[in-house]
C-alpha cells in the first residue's frame, strides 16, 4: 500500500482555533483524520505529522526516505524563508506536493515567493482544508504515472 506522509509546518496547530476568516474553522486534527479517511478510501497509508521548529520539519523530511512514497507538505510560513527545507526535498528525493489553505498569491507580497516550489511536483493553494485531499489526489497520480 502507498504511504504518504502529510507534513504540516508552523502554527498549523492553530487550524481552526484563530482567524478562520483566512484559514478555516476546521482544526488540523479534522483535517489529519480527514484526509487519512480519505486516503484509506485510495488504498493509500496516510501518516500526519506537525512540528513548529525548522530543523524537526528537515528531519521529517529525511526520515521520510525510504519510509514514504510521497509528501503532501504545508511548511507554512518556512516556505517563504527555508532554503533548509528546499535542500532537505531536493536531497532526499521524496516527491513532493507543496499546499496551502490560502492562495498565497491573493496576499501579502512576501507570501508570493515559496522556496519550496522549484523542488515540488506541484502546489496546490487557496481551496482551505479540501486542500489536503486534492494533495492527496495529486501524488497519488503522480507516482502512478512515474511508478
Ligand atoms: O495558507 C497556508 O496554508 C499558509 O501556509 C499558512 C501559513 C502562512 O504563513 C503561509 O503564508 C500560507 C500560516 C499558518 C498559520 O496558521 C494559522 C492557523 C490558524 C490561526 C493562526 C495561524
Amino acid at each position: 500500500m502507498p504511504s504518504i506522509l502529510v507534513l504540516n509546518g508552523p502554527n498549523l496547530n492553530l487550524l481552526g482555533l484563530r482567524e478562520p476568516d483566512i484559514y478555516g474553522a476546521t482544526t488540523l486534527a479534522e483535517v489529519e483524520a480527514d484526509v487519512i479517511a480519505y486516503g484509506a478510501g485510495k488504498g493509500v497509508n496516510v501518516t500526519c505529522q506537525q512540528s513548529n521548529q525548522e530543523g524537526a520539519l528537515v528531519d521529517a523530511i529525511h526520515a521520510a526516505r525510504g519510509t514514504h512514497d510521497g509528501i503532501i507538505l504545508n511548511a507554512g510560513a518556512y516556505t517563504h524563508t527555508s532554503i533548509a527545507l528546499r535542500d532537505a526535498i531536493a536531497g532526499t528525493q521524496v516527491p513532493t506536493v507543496e499546499l496551502h489553505l490560502s492562495n498565497i498569491h491573493a496576499r501579502e507580497s512576501f507570501r508570493h515567493h515559496s522556496m519550496i516550489a522549484p523542488v515540488a511536483v506541484g502546489m496546490i493553494c487557496g481551496f482551505g482544508a479540501a486542500g489536503y485531499s486534492l494533495a492527496l489526489d495529486a501524488i497519488i497520480g503522480h507516482l502512478g504515472e512515474t511508478g
